[in-house]
């Protein structure tokens, strides 16, 4: 059964999202059905697909399927459905509700880390008056691993507050406020001036495990870690040993390799690593629809979508 653009079923199917989006998808789409589980539709009239986290295999019982959006900015999770429909055309968000909070997020740490937060808060649990002397942002140098729509707010935003900020990206950049660094070529020169590395890469073949204890022995004496981007761009026990030797003086992880993080998990209780659960920033459907819509329109008109996920590079 082919539906004509103006009706079918969307399957919006997350594991973790505002609970409001199927009500608000239904009244952006009253010619189509919106479900919420893939057993309540006929398989066959599914078009869209808006998924967080589904099972794999769930997809390639939609004979029909014309889009593939993904509820966020990572699209790794798709790599690991190995029923992924690879002829159906994909989409993330870019959202700029979700780049609001990440910025704040990352403007929130690089200050916490710059002012010596993690320091203080341990002179104090042991009653002591630490002296550290605040120093200037320019002297602390911020490095953005990723220099996409989040890596670029974050950049601007920490230059803008006077932090050194530089960044590393796979492909060049042009009118970047920050000074930027390309691929595996400039990597060591990039790790070697970062006082804060912020991790804002995808999770692709190419970056996973990309913090290995490799790149940790090549990084500044006393630098920290920021990571937004994916677990699995970190090797975890690499990640303890450069804390334990003091090749790193901490680490702020919002994104784990198992999520919710095990509560036996080492992380939880180690001094120099701060935890916050998956919650550096989130997709809105106040600033997010818009572009969904758009999308299903496009999809069921054939057209190009906003957003497009490449499968060949992995995001
Ligand atoms: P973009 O796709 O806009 O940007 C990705 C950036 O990473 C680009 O600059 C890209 O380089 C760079 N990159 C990719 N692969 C490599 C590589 N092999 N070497 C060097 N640079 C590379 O993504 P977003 O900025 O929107 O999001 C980034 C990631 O942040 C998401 O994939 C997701 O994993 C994570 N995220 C986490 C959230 C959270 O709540 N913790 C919320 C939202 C996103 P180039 O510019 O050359 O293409
Ligand atoms: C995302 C996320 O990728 O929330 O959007 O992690």
């Amino acid at each position: 059964v082919r539906r004509s653009g103006q009706s079918g079923t969307i399957l919006f199917y997350s594991e973790a999202s505002d609970p409001s989006w199927p009500t608000e998808l239904q009244k952006a789409f009253p010619t189509f059905a919106v479900r919420t589980r893939p057993e309540d539709t006929d398989p066959t009239d599914v078009v869209a697909a808006i998924v967080w986290k589904y099972p794999a295999g769930m997809l390639q019982q939609f004979a029909n399927l014309r889009l593939i959006q993904v509820l966020g900015a990572g699209v790794d999770h798709l790599w690991s459905d190995p029923c992924l429909p690879k002829h159906v055309p994909i989409a993330r968000l870019v959202d700029p509700g979700l780049t609001a909070r990440m910025t704040e997020y990352v403007l929130l740490h690089s200050l916490a880390l710059h002012r010596r937060l993690p320091e203080l808060r341990s002179a104090q649990c042991k009653n002591t008056w630490r002296y550290l002397h605040p120093r200037p942002p320019a002297d602390t140098c911020v490095g953005i691993m990723g220099l996409g729509v989040l890596g670029r707010s974050c950049a601007a935003a920490l230059a803008g507050i006077g932090f050194n900020a530089i960044g590393w990206s796979r492909s060049r950049k042009s009118n970047m406020a920050v000074q930027t660094y390309i691929g595996a070529a400039d990597l060591d020169e990039f790790k070697r001036r970062a006082d804060i590395i912020v991790l804002l890469l995808p999770l692709t073949s190419a970056t996973e495990n990309l913090i290995d204890s490799h790149f940790l022995a090549g990084v500044r004496d006393g630098a920290a870690l920021i990571n937004v981007g994916r677990g699995a761009l970190i090797v975890e026990n690499a990640l303890i040993a450069a804390l334990d030797a003091g090749r790193l003086r901490h680490a702020v992880l919002d994104v784990f390799r198992t999520e919710p993080l095990p509560a036996e998990h080492a992380f939880w209780s180690h001094p120099k690593i701060t935890i916050t659960p998956h919650n550096s920033s989130a997709t809105n459907p106040a600033t997010a629809l818009g572009q969904i819509v758009e999308n299903i329109r496009r999809a069921t008109a054939g057209e190009k979508l906003l957003h497009p996920v490449d499968p060949l590079i992995g995001y």
